[in-house]
């Protein structure tokens, strides 16, 4: 008789360490890693190198890059089931990116709306990198061949790139890379600006009153959400043609677990004057155990190293086989090892 051995099955995702994880990156996707690292075998990598395609000043970054990490853990990825690292640990990364560049076509990434919507944003000082960013990211996925891969809404469309990149290159040059699915929660898949519920939350928007961040302390979440943009409709309901008081109704939903029903019962004929205060306390008591795990991690010493040091090992380890695989498909050759003693190539 045999036994079925159990196919495991891998996830990817990853974050920018572009200022503080906030609210919208944990309920679009870190909370999604967090419940999936549990089935499957699970890769999560702070992408600094995508943190670099807009201006970044250095020390500033360096800061960013290990609390990104540390609130990885924070939220609960387990370092002992899921790997933790720094993209740019993982050279792989960069030269996968330079093989695919040699097969994407540049009318694919001229599509890409988030690259649109940033060039706008920098001018004259948009970068090679921020067009070439779908890339990168489409490397740092296929590395992995994972099954899924969790993220928000906002992420989609260079999935979507992603994944034809992936049938690009196997139908070139044979069945190499698994084409992986993408995972997008319904809810919590696009958490809006607090300051305009047609945007989404986004760390790089230029006003922090804009998001929640997962730090931010009590004082800083009331004053927040008392200067949220709301409107002068009496009464709240989960209306998508008001979209700021839809978005705080949903976050709410989200984060106290209740049922649309009992919120539009408890609320529907309230103002945001008594709701807003509700609402910061929720928000309140969600994060409190975030940021006190945050305390611990960053207050033991060394603890951050050691998992960063050991998930570039094991990322590493399973990056340089894709890689390699991909390098002799393509036709190049092996690095040709020079042996001292020999005084030979082999
Ligand atoms: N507002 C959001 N709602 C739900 N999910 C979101 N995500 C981002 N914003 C929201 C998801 O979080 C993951 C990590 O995002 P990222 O750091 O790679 O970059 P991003 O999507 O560009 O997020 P930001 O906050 O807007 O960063 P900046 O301002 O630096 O560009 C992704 O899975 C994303 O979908």
């Amino acid at each position: 008789m045999t036994t079925a051995v159990p196919i495991t099955k891998r996830i990817f995702s990853g974050a920018q360490p572009t200022g503080q994880l906030h609210l919208g990156n944990y309920l679009g996707a870190v909370r999604s890693w967090v419940i999936a690292q549990a089935e499957y075998e699970s890769y999560f990598c702070v992408v600094d190198l995508h943190a670099l395609t807009m201006p970044q000043k250095p020390q500033e970054l360096r800061e960013a890059i290990r609390r990104t990490a540390a609130l990885y853990l924070a939220c609960g990825i387990d370092p002992k089931v899921s790997t933790i690292f720094i993209q740019s640990h993982v050279p792989a990364h960069t030269e996968l990116t330079w093989l695919f560049n040699c097969i994407a076509p540049m009318n694919w990434l001229e599509r890409m709306i988030q690259y649109k919507e940033k060039a706008i944003k920098l001018g004259e000082d948009v970068n090679i990198a921020l067009f070439d960013y779908p890339v990168l990211q489409a490397a740092d996925i296929l590395l992995y061949q994972p099954h899924l891969v969790p993220v928000g809404e906002d992420q989609r469309q260079h999935l979507e790139l992603t994944r034809d990149i992936a049938r690009r290159f196997n139908d070139k040059f044979g069945n190499t890379l698994r084409i992986p699915e993408i995972l997008i929660r319904q809810e919590g898949a696009r958490v809006m600006s607090l300051q305009d519920g047609t945007s989404k939350m986004s760390k790089s928007d230029p006003s922090d009153l804009s998001r929640i961040n997962l730090l931010d302390t009590p004082e800083a979440i009331r004053k927040k959400i008392s200067k949220a943009k709301s409107d002068q409709i009496l009464g709240l309901r989960f209306d998508a043609n008001r979209p700021e008081c839809y978005n705080l109704l949903n976050i709410y939903a989200i984060l106290s677990g209740e049922s649309r029903e009992t919120i539009e019962a408890e609320f529907g004929e309230a103002g945001f004057g008594k709701f807003k205060p509700r609402l910061s306390e929720v928000i309140v008591e969600y994060l409190k155990p975030f940021q006190s795990r945050y305390a611990e991690v960053v207050g033991e010493t060394g603890y951050l190293d050691t998992v960063l040091r050991d998930g570039s090992e094991r990322a590493s380890y399973v990056a340089n086989q894709t890689l390699k695989e991909v390098r002799e498909q393509m036709g190049l050759i092996p690095p040709i090892s020079f042996s001292l003693e020999e005084g030979s190539v082999r």
